[in-house]
């Protein structure tokens, strides 16, 4: 069981953000519409085998076209913040040069809209949908999209700084690294293991020369980025399994976020040289490492290592070619991913575990003694749903109690962690936001992992609210009630 509404609801400090998240290129369809330039995505998706079960993107969630209803359900949620991404080739076709004014004016209406329902706006600038003729020229492994990055960040601030309350300059480039150039599934589809390593740096220089533009822009909203983390646990006490952890610690968390929060790469990274994909002028550094306003952290699991060759999950499940790939190409794996024993899992086959949750805002904190405060920008889970019809009445529920748990249990575990006495209390937690508020496009993994809040039917784009959705709406009226409550005694108490 999980805790009621009400319950959850009084561990909400004042000023905590609850919201809900989305990717352009995972709702908007309308891919070829209103001068939209091609992405890396497009084509990526478009190869046979790519997308588990053939799921096109071409249409989504058909969002670019029934926004006004998105931001409606949004509204009626309740929630204070929508998280959404700028879809960079809408808006600059090719990724450099001229700016499409339709591109541009899609997100002015979202934000009028947003801003008219009373919720306010984070937007995250590049959430992996590079335009084409950029992955044309090496995408992240060529030092020039970063600074195409920062050009588009100015774009959007000129056009859109006025209305955004946050910022997220880029999402996860962990995931880009390892998924997209590393082990080839997802866009652009480069298998290229070790030698993925320069995109890590050139996203992380892309993010910091994005800060620098808004910066001077002079944006009102408050700017930050996005890394997933997820805390590595070995599988026995091994000082192999050990060992493999913490490379996977260095690969995975530490390689993305020191250089953000520290101002340097690891020093074992440093040591292990790789090709001098890390030795960088101190002027870059000081470019990644930038004060921020917040920093953005996705947390959906923890990871169990093992050392050696097995038959584990991978992380983020994705994919049994990655294992094979992996095997082929370093001749025997040094370390794998091991399932967790007796742990729920979710459709994707990743274990829920809320109290790891403590265990990564902990470990963020004791590495990371400047943090700023930080905002969970994701946290979600996939689990398939049964749609129940009533004879009688002809409504129909989606009763997604896991999901619902899920959620419950991580927003508590993260508020407990971070309040007086909590093992996380140094961290100030400003926000949660769930992912996702609809079914989507899950990258590789097409339609088959929903996410969302709304049931999306994929046939003809119906969105029904499941009882997670229900559930969150309670949350935030519990919230609201008890905040009023506050302030009604602060004024019968008052001078
Ligand atoms: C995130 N992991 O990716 C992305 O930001 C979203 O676009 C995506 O839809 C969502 O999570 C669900 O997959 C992740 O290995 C990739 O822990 C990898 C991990 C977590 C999230």
């Amino acid at each position: 069981m999980h805790i009621t509404a009400k319950e959850l609801a009084a561990l909400i400090p004042p000023d905590f953000t609850l919201g809900v998240g989305t990717a352009a290129f995972q709702i908007e369809g309308a891919l070829d519409e209103d001068g939209r330039g091609p992405a890396g995505w497009d084509v990526f998706s478009a190869k046979p085998g790519a997308i588990v079960g053939g799921g096109s993107p071409a249409v989504a969630c058909d969002h670019y076209h029934r926004m006004p209803e998105d931001v409606a359900l949004m509204k009626q949620l309740g929630v204070d913040s929508y998280r959404f991404s700028l879809s960079w080739p809408r808006i600059q076709p090719t990724g450099s040069g001229p700016v499409n004014p339709a591109g541009l004016a899609f997100y002015d209406r979202l934000l009028d809209e947003l801003l008219a329902s009373g919720i306010s706006p984070m937007m995250t600038i590049y959430h992996w949908d590079t335009p084409l003729a950029l992955d044309d020229a090496g995408g992240w492994l060529n030092r020039d999209t970063a600074y195409r990055l920062a050009e588009f960040a100015a774009i959007a601030a000129a056009a859109y700084g006025d209305r955004v309350a946050r910022w997220v300059t880029i999402n996860e480039p962990a995931t880009v690294t390892t998924n997209g150039y590393a082990l080839g599934l997802h866009s652009p589809g480069e298998a290229l293991l070790l030698k993925a390593l320069p995109t890590v740096h050139h996203q992380l220089l892309g993010h910091g020369l994005a800060v620098q533009a808004l910066r001077a822009a002079g944006v009102p909203g408050e700017i930050g980025m996005t890394n997933v983390y997820s805390p590595m646990v070995p599988n026995s006490i091994n000082p192999l399994d050990k060992l493999s952890a913490g490379i996977m610690d260095l690969a995975q968390n530490r390689l993305y976020a020191d250089p953000v929060l520290l101002g340097r790469y690891p020093d074992l990274i440093r040591a292990a040289h790789f090709f001098g994909s890390f030795e960088h002028p101190d002027e870059d550094m000081e470019i990644i490492s930038q004060p921020l306003d917040f920093y953005g952290l996705n947390y959906y699991m923890p990871t169990k290592v093992a050392v050696g060759a097995g038959e584990g999950v991978i992380p983020a499940g994705m994919a049994e070619a990655m294992g094979d790939d992996l095997t082929a190409a370093s001749g025997g794996t040094p370390f794998h991913v091991e399932a967790w024993p007796e742990a729920d899992t979710t459709a994707y086959g990743w274990p829920v575990k809320p109290d790891y949750m403590g265990v990564a805002l902990k470990e963020m904190a004791e590495r990371y003694p400047n943090l700023p405060p930080v905002i969970l920008t994701e946290g979600g889970a996939s689990f398939e749903d049964i749609i129940v019809r009533d004879e009688a009445t002809n409504r129909t529920f989606i009763p997604d109690e896991r999901r619902l748990k899920y959620l419950s249990d991580h927003i508590e575990a993260a508020l407990r962690a971070t309040a007086p006495g909590g093992e996380a209390e140094a961290i100030d937690l400003r926000g949660y936001y769930v992912w996702s508020l609809m079914d989507n496009f899950e990258w590789s993994a097409g339609y088959n992992q929903p996410f969302g809040l709304l049931h999306v039917d994929f046939q003809t784009l119906e969105r029904t609210p499941k009882a997670s959705y229900f559930w969150l709406q309670e949350l935030i009226e519990e919230r609201n009630l008890a905040a009023s409550a506050v302030v009604a005694v602060a004024r019968a108490m008052g001078p």
